[in-house]
């Protein structure tokens, strides 16, 4: 233990083990490639059930494009932390899927009659089911499988990205893409379709459209998708009185990127409030068909128009202030002397860092849970310059709860030091720098 005048400063080397990778910010899963999100709320807790993206190997997938052989799927309670369970269905479990080709794209999970009726498009091996992708079901009794897939798949469906919605008249509708958005009515047994496809009216007929979702709210049915408008897919909306149509396009849902040619989306309501589900490709920005996927929240106009969603780091939720906070998944920042880096540029699983190297420079991270008494503050900093931190709540110009000096150190080191201040219940912390130095962090905790 060492002093700094107004300050008493403990230095601990540690070994740091990260436990798990939950996290509260996007993209929400650390540990594999996610995307296509379909999230369904099944006995209070939100389901996930994302494509897996992995990068393909000679022999196994195609490479630079898509790669996929299985599905996992998580719960959350609270959207901040997620649960894993695992592979529920792979590819070379399925009889009639082509495993040579390592495709199961983009998939959909309902329950209906007692049992979770798991929908995923995959190129078959036989062509007497049509060339192309076919939709195929498996089922189990639990959200979280084990899922049994059926020995072939839905008849008369060519198509990817199947979407299922359940009407509050009980009827079931599957929706998919082939192009265009095509839809049908589902038999009783959710397995084989009740109508002929018809091909839905009304959307843009230029730019591929895809990865159609399909929800109600207030009796009236909201479809979205991706679209092709210019070089990349952004999402889009359009709206009927019918799940069938006609649906008039309203607008865009969230702006194209010109970093991940793909997005695909579901929208959920989620304990009062709705929230927007998407990908993109944060942990491979060099390669975009790994994807990972985000959170934001959504909201509707007076006229139940929907407001376009602005892409966020922070994304939802409230994280406790005991739990690492990574800054880097930041609300604002100043205009000058922050920067965000890979911690691991070869292992992009880890995370990032947050870089500040300009007097004042600071960065804000919303909605922190302070609790009832907290009265030490931990950062895990790396520097060759050495540099003190402040610590402010709220906003930039609030007052400082804590100042931290950071020797020059050459690994990673997390260091402590007492609250000068402490305010319960929730708010935005404020990291900033007090010297034109350079100080990387990792992540900052309160005990
Ligand atoms: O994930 C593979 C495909 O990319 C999906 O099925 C499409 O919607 C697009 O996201």
């Amino acid at each position: 233990m060492r002093k700094y005048g107004f300050y008493t400063l403990m230095v601990v080397m540690s070994i740091i083990c990260e436990v798990g990778n939950l996290f509260a910010q996007n993209p929400i899963i650390l540990d594999q490639f996610t995307a296509d999100p379909s999230v369904r709320v099944f006995d209070g807790k939100v389901y996930l059930y994302p494509s897996h993206d992995i990068l393909a190997k000679p022999g196994k997938g195609r490479q630079g494009w898509f790669c996929m052989k299985d599905y996992h799927v998580f719960s959350s309670k609270n959207l901040t932390d997620w649960r894993d369970y695992g592979v529920i269905l792979s590819q070379n479990k399925v009889k009639w899927v082509d495993s040579t080709l390592y495709s199961m794209w983009a998939p959909d999970c309902v329950f209906r009659n007692g049992k979770y009726y798991f929908y995923f498009p995959a190129p078959a091996r036989n062509s007497a089911f049509g060339k192309g992708f076919s939709i195929g079901v498996a089922i189990s009794a639990k959200p979280y499988g084990p899922f049994t897939p059926q020995p072939e798949p839905v008849k008369d469906v060519h198509g990817i990205d199947p979407c299922v919605l359940m009407t509050p008249d009980g009827q079931t509708y599957m929706y998919w893409a082939q192009g265009k958005i095509y839809v049908a009515k589902l038999k009783n047994d959710m397995l084989g379709l009740a109508t002929e496809p018809r091909v839905i009216e009304g959307l843009p007929e230029k730019g591929l459209i895809e990865g159609p979702f399909i929800f109600e709210r207030k009796g009236i049915y909201y479809l979205t998708y991706p679209h092709v408008q210019n070089q990349t897919e952004r999402l889009e909306y359009a709206m009927a009185d019918n799940p069938m149509g006609p649906f008039k396009v309203m607008g865009v849902l969230m702006d194209a990127t010109p970093d991940c040619w793909t997005n695909q989306n579901s929208v959920v309501k989620f304990q009062g409030q709705w929230y927007l589900f998407y990908h993109h490709n944060d942990l491979s920005p060099h390669f975009d068909k790994n994807r990972s996927v985000r959170i934001d929240s959504l909201f509707f106009n007076p006229d139940s128009t929907i407001k376009k969603v602005i892409p966020t780091l922070r994304g939802v939720g409230i994280t406790d202030a005991t739990r690492k906070i990574q800054i880097d998944r930041y609300s604002r920042k100043s205009q000058q002397g922050i920067s965000i880096a890979f911690l691991d540029s070869l292992n992009t699983f880890k995370g990032w860092k947050t870089i500040l190297s300009a007097s004042n420079a600071w960065i804000q991270y919303n909605k922190v849970d302070f609790g009832g008494k907290l009265k030490w503050i931990n950062v895990k900093a790396l520097s060759k310059t050495g540099g003190v931190l402040q610590i402010r709540l709220d906003k930039i110009n609030r007052p400082v709860i804590a100042r931290i000096k950071i020797p020059v150190t050459n690994t990673w080191t997390v260091f402590h030091s007492p609250l000068l201040a402490f305010h319960s219940g929730i708010h935005n912390l404020v990291v900033q720098l007090m010297d034109d130095k350079n100080v990387a962090i990792d992540w900052v905790s309160f005990q």
